[in-house]
This record gives structure tokens, C-alpha cells and sequence, in this order.
């Protein structure tokens, strides 16, 4: 009779973990960009980073040279960051990660 009492701990870990597994993980990265000299500059990274899948918010600087970037970390990482910004023409390199 313990399958009985086994049975619905099983099925409650499996959901939890199919949850956990599907939830956002919220990173923040701050990348240093290159190569931006106008505000139009600023407003087609943000565009971009806006309609990439997996980016949350984030905010580009032209006067500090960086793109603060929160993400989800199950779907991209600073260095996909960086080379999606870099591939618009905007150097980009990965400046400092706030771990968990
Ligand atoms: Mo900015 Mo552009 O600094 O053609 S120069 S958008």
C-alpha cells in the first residue's frame, strides 16, 4: 500500500520540476559597446534587444558606452548578447555579470 502514498509525491515532483524548468531566470549583464555616436545609435540597439527573444529590459547608454541588459538566462547568456549587439555594427564585449 505505499505505492498509494508514493504515487502523488512522484507526480507533485515531476510538476514542480517541469515548472522550474520552464520559469524566466532573470540575469543582469551590462555590456561595453562600441562605436555609437548618435542617439539613433542608442534607439536601434534598444529596438533590437527589445524583439530578441529572452531579453526582459535594457537600456542602452551612448554616454557610459554600455547596454544594461536583464535576460533570461534559459534562453541567452552575456556572449549571445554581445554578439548580437556586435553584429549590428557595435562592437560589444561583456563588462561585468551579476551572478544569480
Ligand atoms: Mo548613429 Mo547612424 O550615431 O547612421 S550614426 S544611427
Amino acid at each position: 500500500m505505499k505505492l498509494l502514498l508514493i504515487l502523488p509525491v512522484l507526480l507533485l515532483s515531476l510538476l514542480s520540476t517541469g515548472c522550474s524548468q520552464a520559469q524566466a531566470e532573470p540575469q543582469t549583464v551590462t555590456l561595453q559597446v562600441k562605436g555609437m555616436t548618435c542617439e539613433n545609435c542608442v534607439k536601434g540597439i534598444e529596438g533590437t534587444l527589445e524583439n530578441t527573444a529572452g531579453v526582459m529590459e535594457n537600456e542602452v547608454s551612448l554616454e557610459d558606452r554600455t547596454a544594461t541588459i536583464t535576460y533570461d538566462a534559459n534562453k541567452l547568456s552575456p556572449e549571445k548578447l554581445a554578439k548580437r549587439v556586435s553584429s549590428l555594427g557595435y562592437p560589444a564585449s561583456v563588462e561585468s555579470a551579476q551572478a544569480e
